[in-house]
C-alpha cells in the first residue's frame, strides 16, 4: 500500500475524487483528514483554479487535506493525472492525522522548480475548488508556464 496526502482536486467532493474511488483502476481507502507538519505556500492559479503546494517548506501555512491508502495501480493513475515527475513531483512529507494526532509519512504532489509568479497568487490552507477547470476544458493551457 502507498499512503497519499491529497490537498486539492483529489479530495472528497472535489472534481478528481471519482478517479481515486474508481474500483476499475485499483484499490483506495480513505484513512483520515490530516494537516502537513511543515508549512508550505499553497497557491491557487487564477485562470483554471489549479491548486499547487509549492516546494518552499517553511513559508505559508500548514496544509489541510485527506490521507488515503492506495495500491500501486491507483498510485500510477494519480501520477499520470498529476504528470509526475514532469509537472507535480510526488514527494514524501510528514502529515498529522486529525483524529489521532499521529504523524504519518505520505506522498504529496508538490510543484518543484516553480515559476516565482505563483508566490504572488492567493494563498490558502484548505482548497475548496470553486473555480477549478478540468484538463479537458482548459483552453490555451500549457503546464510549462507554471515551471521556472
Ligand atoms: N490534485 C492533487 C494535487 C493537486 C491537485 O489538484 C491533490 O489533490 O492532492
Amino acid at each position: 500500500m502507498n499512503r497519499v496526502f491529497v490537498y486539492g482536486t483529489l479530495k472528497r467532493g472535489q472534481p478528481n475524487n471519482n478517479l481515486l474511488q474508481d474500483k476499475q483502476i485499483g484499490t483506495s481507502k480513505y484513512i483520515d483528514d490530516g494537516v502537513t507538519l511543515q508549512k508550505f505556500p499553497m497557491a491557487i492559479e487564477p485562470d483554471f483554479g489549479i491548486p499547487f503546494v509549492l516546494d518552499e517548506a517553511g513559508d505559508g501555512q500548514n496544509i489541510e487535506g485527506e490521507i488515503w491508502d492506495v495500491d500501486d495501480a491507483m498510485l500510477a493513475k494519480l501520477d499520470q493525472l498529476e504528470m509526475h515527475p514532469d509537472w507535480y513531483t510526488r514527494l514524501p512529507r510528514e502529515v498529522k492525522t486529525t483524529s489521532e494526532k499521529l504523524t504519518t509519512t505520505c506522498w504529496i504532489y508538490i510543484l518543484c522548480d516553480f515559476n516565482p509568479k505563483l508566490l504572488s497568487y492567493p494563498q490558502i490552507s484548505n482548497f475548496r475548488g470553486s473555480n477549478y477547470v478540468s484538463h479537458i476544458n482548459r483552453v490555451g493551457f500549457d503546464p510549462r508556464t507554471f515551471k521556472a
